[in-house]
């Protein structure tokens, strides 16, 4: 929903004062930012679980036991979804992001999307919590398939098996069931809690335990923003909220033109 501009604005130079001043930034970003690019998010009134996959519901078809034991019934779901991702640009708030890390303002980007888009965008302190459909491991012997081994297949309509042993192969998506990264989790706990600004761009704040990154930085005193159609858990916790993506991110975009590059102190 798009703001009425003189209350946008005012908030908005808010934010830049915000951004100025702080020397550790980080971002949470959602699958909300990346509806501006044409991918469906999960939990807006049109997402990927308003509705279910023939009896299916998502969320089952994303747990790891499910793929465990029918591979074949993922694959026919991931063909129409994940494994067309790389058809898809990423769109105004990946390229301000990036342009925010190049400039100097950005300690740590913290996505849970899998789609590719910010390195696409150019973002290289980039941290996939969720994983990335851009990198894939047989399940039997660890061997090593990138997306373009491996969507060819699926979009042939077979479920990819590894061509040293033949056991399933699997994305390197973290599923419901699954534990994340270690490295991954360590590094938010560290970014997080020493973090003087902390942005989260079109995240529902439900899945966890990204959706408690923001407390670390909230519980020390620091500045939360939050950019979100739909109302999260965090919202009372924030210092300024937006809610839409278009309009703040069409305003990030103006303002970094503005903004002088600085040599980050991390
Ligand atoms: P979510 O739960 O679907 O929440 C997205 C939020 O974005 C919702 O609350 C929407 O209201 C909000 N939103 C959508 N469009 C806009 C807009 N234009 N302006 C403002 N707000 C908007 O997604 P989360 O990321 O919070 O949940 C985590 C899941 C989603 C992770 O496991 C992801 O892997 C998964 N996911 C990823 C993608 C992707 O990679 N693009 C797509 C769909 C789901």
């Amino acid at each position: 929903m798009v703001e009425k501009e003189a209350v946008f604005s005012k908030k908005f130079e808010i934010l830049k004062a915000l951004i100025k001043n702080s020397r550790s930034t980080v971002v949470l970003t959602g699958a909300g930012i990346s509806t501006l690019s044409g991918i469906p998010d999960f939990r807006s009134s049109s997402g990927v679980y308003a509705n279910n996959w023939k009896t299916y519901q998502v969320e089952e078809i994303l747990s790891i036991s499910f793929f465990k034991n029918n591979p074949e019934i993922f694959y026919e779901w991931a063909k129409e979804y994940w494994y067309k991702l790389d058809t898809y640009q990423p769109n105004t708030v990946h390229t301000a992001l990036a342009t925010l890390e190049q400039k100097g303002y950005l300690e740590g980007l913290f996505t849970q999307n899998i789609d590719m888009l910010h390195k696409k965008a150019g973002s290289k302190k980039c941290y996939e919590v969720h994983g990335s459909a851009e990198h894939h491991h047989c399940t039997n012997c660890n061997a090593y398939y990138p997306y373009q081994h491996v969507a060819p297949l699926v979009l042939e309509g077979q479920v990819p098996r590894c061509t040293e042993c033949g056991g399933v192969i699997k994305p390197d998506i973290v599923f419901y069931g699954e534990n994340l990264d270690g490295f991954t989790l360590s590094r938010a706990y560290e970014m997080f809690n020493h973090a003087q600004l902390c942005l989260v761009l079109g995240s529902s704040l439900v899945v966890q335990p990204a959706a408690s990154f923001p407390a670390y930085t909230v519980h020390r005193g620091a500045p939360l923003v939050i950019v979100n159609a739909q109302k999260t858990s965090f919202d009372s916790s924030a210092t300024l909220r937006f809610t839409d993506l278009q309009q703040f991110s069409s305003a990030l975009a103006d303002f970094l033109t503005t903004l002088e590059s600085r040599k980050p102190l991390v």
